[in-house]
């Protein structure tokens, strides 16, 4: 279309709504903040409260269980509300863009793709290549190491590599697309969605950055959120009679911390503020492009998060967010001693849930909840040729499903109702343009459900029922309730901008007349069967790609970058790893592994040695080593039995014995006591060959130690 925009998302992750400068937060953001003062604050926004569901919803505009996406990719399920399989009937505004004649970018995180068909064979129906983008340079995973990323080029995987940062790369790349584009061709315009991995774990910062914020959290969560209000309100962020939420219980006032504790937790936040403040910086060089080749003023520019802060770090942060994914809290002393390291390539952290509650004052709970802390986000528009105020702050209602029909109708374009020959579903989300130029324009919106991991809401007409499921906490996965206890709260939203005074016994009808219609807009969009056990949710992802299957063989040199759900399931198995190698005497590297610094395990020959690694969490590792190997033809075999009398229904550990065996000789033995019960690492991969990513055994950290003879063939078999 003639003078259509171009249009980018800048899709910040697990930022809460008070993380950015110009929404009160107290790091520095002057880039967002610029683009606030010459566009438009949006402080009445809402996402899903997860980071799957809200990318998949922000492009399809439609509701996210009607699109397969109720929770996590990871955490699919077969109900239709939750398969991860978004509809033929559900395209993408960047697939309708692109009809229209748009050229579209996707970079960086995507995380709505089952992990299992993250693979060279795909199918990829639902990778950006499908989803409208001509191009992709991305992270299928939910998270992804900063300065040693895994990452798909469209459809292959980038080779092994180190950097400064990923967000830089992002942003170079993104620089690189639009002038490449623009030179080919001045008038077509562009869709680029830039989706960082900050600020979700882990949280990686340059060295200067962090120490530009030395000390600046020193006044603790508590104080910290005092202040944020104070200039929410200051700025009009938030109205004058906002009242803080009250401190959660879990959470320990920031003054009964001992000095220690003080002192992690203050670093924790320094760095999480560094790379904020760092992610900024790389955005503001997107942006200076658009200036320099004078597409700034015709570009439609959407800077918003998915979700709110993150309290999944737990009540002590963490330097391996692995702990939360295998339902364990990482204790305060390994925490400590990676005190130094942390930010740094060899840490994994997270920070303590108390900064979470911080990022998302005025509000309570995080991620995950449907309460505001959970679900509502800072958003910044910014298109000076569309709209003509100028730093102005929009209280509308909103939600991410108006995003796609917002830039549909920037771009002058209607939904089709057919794509490629498949009727369309309508959009449940409105185009929000209406209030672009219209302060005091009513709320087109009418209602609006939500559901994740069954804490459920509505909203209708500046009211809210919200109930927080079995009282669960974001860092506990272990916690199950009945539905039917759970217990509603009343807000009047429109009034009560923080969601602090419950009306639930005050207006008890009012209550029942919103539950109801939660009832009736979760028929129509679904959202049942509600299904609770995350841990098994996590593990039945495992099984989809192979059922019963229980030999897999992988062959050199192509088995590389497997997503660990893409690989052969051994976790909590008994299983054997085989290989026959013609050993010459000298070769030595990784003959297969899976997973990194965060957890795995891996089989490989160093000083003329077999070593077989299996790295638990805090740097807990069983090792088995044989001795001097011999040379010629040679049988390489790990064999690990489970130990089935240590099961005993709760959610502990998997234990069981592992030995390996040279020719057929057991050489070395061991008892595991602890192994992952879900996951090593979101990002990490299976690799026959090497160790990409990061490494399983510091032994040889640093280096994806490629094996220096031939490989054939690696079989594993379930054998149990
Ligand atoms: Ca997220
Ligand atoms: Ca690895």
């Amino acid at each position: 279309p003639k003078n259509a925009p171009n249009v980018i998302i800048f899709l910040l992750d697990d930022v809460g709504f008070a993380q950015v400068g110009s929404f009160g937060g107290l790091i520095e953001t002057p880039n967002i903040d610029m683009l606030a003062a010459n566009g438009l604050r949006y402080n009445n926004f809402h996402t899903t409260a997860l980071c799957s569901p809200s990318r998949a919803t922000l492009m399809a505009g439609r509701n996210p269980h009607m699109i397969g996406l109720g929770s996590h990719a990871l955490t699919a399920m077969g109900f239709p509300g939750y398969n991860a399989i978004v509809p033929s009937s559900a395209k993408s505004v960047a697939n309708y863009l692109e009809d229209a004649g748009y050229v579209n970018y996707a970079l960086g995180k995507w995380d709505h793709t089952p992990l299992y068909e993250v693979s060279q064979i795909g199918p990829f129906d639902r990778w950006p290549s499908h989803e409208g983008f001509a191009h992709g340079y991305n992270f299928m995973a939910a998270d992804v190491h900063q300065f040693i990323p895994v990452m798909w080029d469209d459809h292959s995987p980038e080779p092994y590599r180190k950097t400064e940062h990923l967000d830089k790369d992002l942003a170079d790349r993104a620089i690189n697309w639009i002038t490449g584009h623009k030179s080919l061709d001045k008038e077509l315009p562009f869709m680029m969605l830039w989706a960082s991995g900050s600020m979700h774990s882990p949280h990686h910062a340059p060295d200067d950055y962090i120490a530009k914020y030395k000390g600046r959290f020193d006044m603790g969560w508590d104080k910290a959120r005092e202040l944020i209000l104070a200039k929410q309100i200051e700025l009009g962020i938030a109205p004058a009679n906002t009242k803080l939420s009250g401190r959660i219980k879990e959470i320990p006032a920031w003054d009964s911390l001992n000095a220690d504790e003080k002192k992690m937790y203050a670093r924790q936040m320094e760095v999480f503020a560094a790379q904020m403040d760092h992610v900024d910086y790389q955005i503001g060089r997107v942006i200076e492009t658009l200036k320099r080749i004078g597409e700034y003023d015709n570009t439609l520019i959407i800077v918003t998060s998915d979700n709110g802060a993150s309290g999944e770090g737990g009540l002590t942060g963490t330097f391996n967010e692995t702990y939360v994914l295998n339902g364990m809290q990482t204790p305060f002393d390994a925490n400590m001693r990676n005190y130094d390291n942390w930010g740094q390539w060899d840490s994994y952290p997270h920070y303590h849930a108390g900064w979470a509650m911080a990022g998302n004052t005025p509000f309570t709970y995080f991620k995950q909840s449907e309460h505001r802390g959970g679900q509502q986000d800072a958003l910044v528009i910014h298109w000076p040729n569309g709209i003509e105020a100028k730093g102005e702050i929009r209280n509308q209602y909103h939600h991410i499903s108006d995003i796609a029909p917002t830039i549909m109708k920037a771009a002058g374009i209607e939904r089709p109702d057919e794509y490629h020959g498949i009727k369309q579903q309508p959009f449940t989300g409105i185009p929000m343009n209406y209030s672009f130029d219209n302060a005091d324009a009513p709320n087109a919106k009418k209602r609006q459900y939500y559901e994740m991991f069954g804490n459920r809401a509505i909203w209708e007409d500046g009211w809210k029922a919200v109930t927080l499921h079995a009282h669960r906490m974001p860092w506990d996965i272990n916690v199950r309730g009945n539905f039917e206890d759970d217990v509603w709260e009343l807000y009047h939203v429109a009034e009560d901008f923080s969601e602090s005074m419950d009306l639930a016994e005050e207006y008890p009808e009012k209550l029942e007349e919103l539950i109801k219609l939660f009832e009736e807009e979760a028929w129509a969009n679904q959202v049942y069967p509600l299904y609770d056990d995350m841990l098994s949710r996590l593990n039945g992802v495992n099984y989809v790609l192979f059922g019963d299957q229980k030999e897999f063989t992988y062959y050199a040199p192509g088995a590389v970058r497997i997503a660990e759900k893409a690989s052969v399931p051994v976790k909590g198995r008994s299983h054997k790893i085989e290989t026959t190698i013609d050993l010459k005497g000298d070769e030595e590297g990784v003959i297969v592994s899976c997973g990194g610094m965060t957890g795995g395990y891996t089989m490989y020959i160093k000083g003329g040695k077999l070593h077989f690694d299996y790295n638990f969490l805090d740097g807990l590792h069983y090792h088995l080593t044989s001795q001097k190997l011999p040379v010629g033809k040679t049988d390489l075999k790990f064999d690990f039995i489970l130990d089935r009398t240590v099961i005993d229904g709760t959610l502990k550990p998997w234990a069981g014995t592992g030995a390996i065996y040279v020719n057929g000789e057991k050489v070395d033995e061991g008892y595991f006591e602890a192994m992952h019960i879900s996951t090593y690492s979101l990002a990490e991969t299976f690799d026959v060959g090497m160790d990409t990513g990061t490494q399983v055994d510091p032994d040889y950290a640093g280096d994806p130690f490629i094996f220096t003879g031939t490989i054939d063939r690696v079989k594993v078999t379930l054998t149990d």
